[in-house]
């Protein structure tokens, strides 16, 4: 289960960097106040999401159904959700289609600004499936529960289909915040897996004594911060006793830069 109960902030035996040890960033211009993820490739950015927008998408947070792996409330499956194992059926992109919002692809514009600074892309778009239905640009989400060690990427979890852009393939997640709860953090280790078949159905949550070693970041969920992570790195998320709202796209990039988007 993904619901499983983690420890609080200060219950962690690991030390962690708080984000106000960060460096500063190496983005420039707007927007500002970007901070450097430092141990792994990523950065926190404040105010880049115009605050009608945050709430616009927080009206929306968790509108679908619940996920019956992870009790998490989404606007629409994710990925992750819609997986058979083997693909995506129609039905998905049916529910994928009717889920279509406006605060959503406007989120997504500035989404890809941010992603396009800091990693080596030289397009991007959407993702389709192969007879060319759109996957979500993103997923809007609720919930109190916590997320288990896990990782994203595509390459991994998804070998073989229109998601997995090859060897070498990396990927991102842009978060951005729509609440400020109390805990809730997202945790970050310095550790990947290494090969490919090690799926999060079969892995999930990952075992943390794989990377007891690793060093960790916390970043603090805030109304209108965003975050962006490299997120084949394990990374999980404390459970709050508020709702913790937030949207989250992923951005797999080709070794060549060519990078798809999807939810
Ligand atoms: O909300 C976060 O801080 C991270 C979310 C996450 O790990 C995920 O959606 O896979």
């Amino acid at each position: 289960m993904r619901n499983e109960s983690l420890p609080h902030h200060g219950e962690d035996p690991h030390p962690v960097i708080d984000q106000k040890d960060f460096k500063p960033n190496k983005i420039t211009g707007n927007p500002q106040n970007a901070l450097d993820l430092e141990l792994v490739s990523g950065a926190i950015v404040e105010k880049a999401i115009p605050p009608a927008l945050v709430g616009q998408l927080a009206e929306i947070a968790g509108t679908g159904p619940a996920s019956n792996r992870t009790g998490i409330r989404n606007h629409v499956e994710n990925v992750y959700e819609g997986w058979t194992g083997t693909g995506w059926p129609p039905p998905y992109f049916d529910r994928v289609a009717a889920a279509e919002h406006d605060a959503v692809t406007a989120w997504r514009a500035i989404a890809y600004e941010l992603v396009t600074r800091m990693a080596h892309i030289r397009t991007i778009e959407q993702a389709r499936s192969r007879d060319g239905k759109m996957f979500t640009p993103a997923v809007v989400r609720e919930t109190t529960n916590g997320i288990g060690w896990h990782f994203d990427h595509a390459h991994l979890e998804y070998p073989g289909t229109e998601l997995d852009l090859g060897p070498g393939s990396q990927q991102y997640s842009v978060i951005t915040y729509l609440s400020s709860p109390q805990h809730g953090e997202l945790e970050v280790a310095t550790w990947k897996p290494a090969s490919a078949g090690a799926h999060p159905k079969d892995s999930y949550p990952l075992n943390e004594a794989l990377f007891s070693a690793a060093k960790r970041i916390r970043v603090q969920p805030l109304a209108g911060r965003t975050a962006i992570l490299s997120s084949e790195f394990a990374h999980r998320v404390h459970p709050t006793p508020t709702p913790r709202r937030f949207i989250t796209m992923f951005v797999a990039v080709s070794t060549d830069g060519y990078a798809i988007t999807f939810g």
